[in-house]
């Protein structure tokens, strides 16, 4: 069995990274954040605020509302990855162009100070440590977040670029 196959003995703190720019992106987050915490095995701890994000990436594209939410789970990393990406499925994604606007992007950022380099999982999120989308909503639940570089989210931020464009959002009603 490989590492990331393996369940862990007591809850493990994990971060996930979730984006939006197509549909109702905040109802997509909600409904997604909604059936990430109803899943066994999956506790909430915290939701950041919601950001608009000005789109990353070689593909022209509507501005995201990006989040942050830190769980606590027994899922093994493969496990939880599985979860992420049924999620997805179920609030209707269409995986086509690398980069492209989704309906949903439900990421595994940092499971533990679990370090998992495979084809298909790479924990911690090889990219994060340079995106305001993803480290700003992180820094704002888990300043202390191990982005595995020896880096927390907090420090990563105060060289990060792009941070500008990030705009936090206010709730509504
Ligand atoms: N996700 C991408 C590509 N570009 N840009 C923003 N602002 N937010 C994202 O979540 C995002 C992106 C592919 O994962
Ligand atoms: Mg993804
Ligand atoms: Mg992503």
């Amino acid at each position: 069995m490989t590492l990331s196959h393996q369940t862990p003995d007591a809850p493990t703190r994990c971060a996930l990274g979730l984006g939006s720019n197509l549909g109702d992106p905040k109802a997509n987050l909600d409904k997604a954040v909604r059936l990430l915490e109803q899943t066994d095995g999956i506790t909430l701890v915290a939701r950041s605020s919601d950001y608009r994000t000005p789109p990353w990436g070689p593909v022209p594209q509507g501005d995201y509302i990006n989040i942050c939410v830190v769980i606590d789970t027994m899922l093994s990393p493969r496990d939880l990855l599985k979860r992420c990406l049924d999620v997805e499925i179920e609030l209707g994604r269409v995986r086509d162009v690398r980069w492209g606007p989704r309906v949903i992007d439900v990421d595994v950022l940092i499971y533990g100070v679990r370090e998992i380099r495979e084809e298909t999982l790479e924990i911690p999120h090889p990219r994060m440590g340079d995106r305001a989308f993803v480290l700003i909503p992180l820094a704002e639940i888990w300043p202390d977040a191990p982005l595995g570089d020896g880096r927390t989210a907090a420090d990563a931020l105060k060289t990060c670029p792009d941070q500008e464009g990030v705009v936090k959002l206010e709730p509504v009603g």
